[in-house]
């Protein structure tokens, strides 16, 4: 786990309904990387929404309430017989995307995008591990260091003394 400590950081998780026999393991693998370094259950907020294209919204609002450290969106989309799945692949990285360079705070994108179901199961605790898990691991990274480029963006209240 690299020791990293998630106490006393905050958490949103955005879930996609579709595909949630896949998106329910990737949200206990995130839940999990949270909890075993150390985040309290009331740190970490879990909302639910339709399928991936509305991912971004719900990630923008979270954001926007400035509750959290780092969010993380869980969704699952599976190659049909049509464009569909392009269109919502690229909107769905896209707008998370957009969510985090708009709000300042990380987004994972712990969206699978796949030709299988066996391939999103591989992915969803199998074979590949579970995606979840590694974004859980990553919102903690990227949540201590936001935390600390903040810091160090804050004017310093010692600057004379430094200078003197
Ligand atoms: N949403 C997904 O999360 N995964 C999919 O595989 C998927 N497919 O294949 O259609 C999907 N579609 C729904 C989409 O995300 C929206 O919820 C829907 O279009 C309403 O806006």
């Amino acid at each position: 786990m690299g020791g990293l400590n998630a106490a006393g950081l905050r958490f949103g998780i955005v879930v996609s309904r579709f595909n949630s026999f896949i998106t329910e393991r990737l949200l206990q693998g995130a839940l999990d990387a949270l909890q075993r370094s150390g985040a309290a259950d009331r740190d970490v907020d879990v909302v639910h929404v339709p399928g991936a294209f509305e991912l971004p919204l719900a990630a923008k609002k979270l954001a926007a309430t400035k509750k959290y450290d780092a969010l993380i969106a869980v969704g699952c989309v599976l190659r049909g017989e049509t464009t569909h799945y392009d269109y919502v692949c690229s909107e769905t990285a896209r707008g998370l995307q957009l969510a985090q360079m708009d709000s300042g705070v990380p987004v994972m994108f712990c969206v699978l995008t796949c030709d299988s179901l066996e391939q999103a199961i591989d992915r969803a605790g199998l074979k590949g591990g579970n995606k979840g898990y590694e974004s859980g691991i990553g919102a903690i990274e990227m949540a201590q260091l936001s935390r600390k480029l903040v810091a160090a963006s804050k004017p310093q209240r010692d600057f004379k003394k430094r200078w003197k």
